[in-house]
């Protein structure tokens, strides 16, 4: 397993290939209109059969549908009851238990999540586990017109996050101009499957339109992030309770989070100011109450320069008040980004749920380009990072960013070292065949 030494080595190579922070694969590299460039198109105890409830959220039975409009819908393996208060309780044989704190419906403060006996899907494993897990796919517009994508992405997965179509280019083209399509062709595909879904992402540098990267005056842009974020979720209300609100707001020197953390300039840090994140959060919760917020980041996957950054700016966020729920550990592996070993994973995670919040495997791949991550690696970090969070009842969610490596954003993006050739970075394969990488994944969901 790779150390700190040779994440720093990593760095150095990255930055010999040319992959500085304005153009990282990450998306730093676009901020006009035309922005979608790569890609494809687009205090309990668990026990063995306890009950989950999130606030308002839903409960299905263990073979059930998760679903429901409320935060933190979950399902729990059998004996599921759900409630409308806001305490994730797991209990022993039903036999009640006490609530955790009225966090959410990721178990609270259980110690242990305690995996099914047996699955034949992700998506079954993880609502099978004891809290709940939802695991996740990045969705695109054009996966769907496959049906090969369609019926892998559906039976395997219980959560949406659109890959490129609920980004502020595509949704807001033009001033108070709003454009749902193609969003919601994949909200109502996801619910159609029981899905619950993540709108990624409100406020983030890029995929931002040339209208709104070029405004200036404090006033004026506060007012457009006030009603992008007041008309987006307003449209999806009832239908996305979980946000990314803030994407990627902290960069460092290295795409590896190595180097003079801070934040990243962006039309909204340089018009607002740093206040600007409190705003945007403090903006969702008056929209929706009960929906989920997430600060979304990339290369804060293990112990780094950017990754204190990020903990102490959330740490400040808690302290004040602002409403945060949770923090999104993008967890894109190897070239462009950072590596990550299981304990890596799970004591940086650790760090952020003990303030009281949720944390998220959010856009997981391992690319195997540039023969930087070898093959037994990869499946290493596969298992292994998947277990850290499912070990972590507030570990909430595993979001694979893609379904096959035929259609992973890394293959035709430079910073990843891949040169036309396959990143070989996720779960099936072309013909949407399981890969042993899935065998790994499945092995962890199942604590084996
Ligand atoms: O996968 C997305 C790709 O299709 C887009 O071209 C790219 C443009 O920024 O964004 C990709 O998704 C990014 C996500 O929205 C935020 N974190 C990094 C992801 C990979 O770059």
């Amino acid at each position: 397993m790779r150390s700190a030494p040779f994440t720093l080595l990593l760095s150095a190579f990255l930055f010999a290939a040319g992959c500085s922070d304005s153009g990282d694969g990450n998306g730093d590299e676009t901020t006009g209109s035309g922005g979608a460039t790569g890609g494809t198109g687009g205090g309990t105890t668990s026990g063995s059969s306890g009950a989950t409830s999130g606030s308002g959220g839903a409960t299905s039975a263990s073979s059930g549908a998760t679903s429901g409009s409320g935060g933190g819908a979950t399902s729990a393996s059998s004996g599921a009851t759900s409630g409308s208060g806001g305490g994730a309780t797991s209990a022993s044989s039903g036999t009640g238990g006490e609530g955790a704190g009225g966090s959410d419906g990721a178990g609270g403060g259980a110690s242990a999540r305690v995996p099914a006996a047996s699955a034949s899907t992700l998506r079954e494993a993880g609502e099978k586990a004891n809290p709940p897990i939802l695991i996740g796919a990045a969705i695109s517009g054009g996966g769907l017109g496959n049906n090969d994508y369609k019926r892998v992405a559906g039976a395997e997965h219980s959560y949406v996050t659109a890959e490129n179509e609920m980004k502020w280019d595509s949704l807001e083209p033009s001033a108070g101009n709003f454009s749902w399509g193609s969003a919601d062709n994949i909200v109502n595909w996801a619910r159609q499957n029981n899905m619950k879904i993540k709108g990624h992402t409100l406020v983030w540098h890029n995929q931002l339109p040339g209208w709104m990267s070029s405004m200036t005056g404090k006033d004026n842009v506060t007012a457009a992030m006030r009603r992008h974020i007041t008309q987006v979720m307003g449209h999806f209300k009832d239908r996305v309770d979980t946000w990314d609100v803030v994407n990627e707001a902290v960069q460092t020197d290295s795409d590896t989070g190595v180097g003079n953390p801070r934040m990243r300039p962006s039309v909204f840090l340089n018009q607002i100011g740093e206040n600007y994140i409190d705003l945007a959060f403090q903006i969702a919760r008056e929209q929706d109450p009960k929906a989920k917020l997430y600060y979304n980041d990339y290369s804060i996957d293990a112990r780094n320069a950017k990754v204190d950054f990020v903990y102490n700016m959330v740490k400040g966020m808690v302290d004040r008040g602002v409403p945060i729920d949770g923090v999104g550990f993008q967890m894109h592996i190897g070239p462009p980004n950072n590596e990550a070993t299981g304990a890596d994973v799970a004591a940086n995670m650790k760090r952020f749920t003990d303030l009281g919040l949720e944390v998220l495997i959010s856009e997981m791949d391992i690319n195997r380009c540039g023969g930087v991550v070898t093959a037994e690696e990869q499946l290493a970090y596969y298992h292994d990072i998947v277990e850290a969070c499912f070990k972590l009842p507030k570990c909430t969610a595993i979001t694979f960013w893609g379904i096959n490596d035929g259609r992973s954003w890394l293959n035709s993006w430079s910073g990843a070292l891949c040169n036309g050739q396959s990143s070989q970075s996720l779960l099936f394969n072309d013909q949407y065949g399981k890969k042993e990488t899935y065998n790994r994944v499945m092995n962890a969901l199942l604590g084996k």
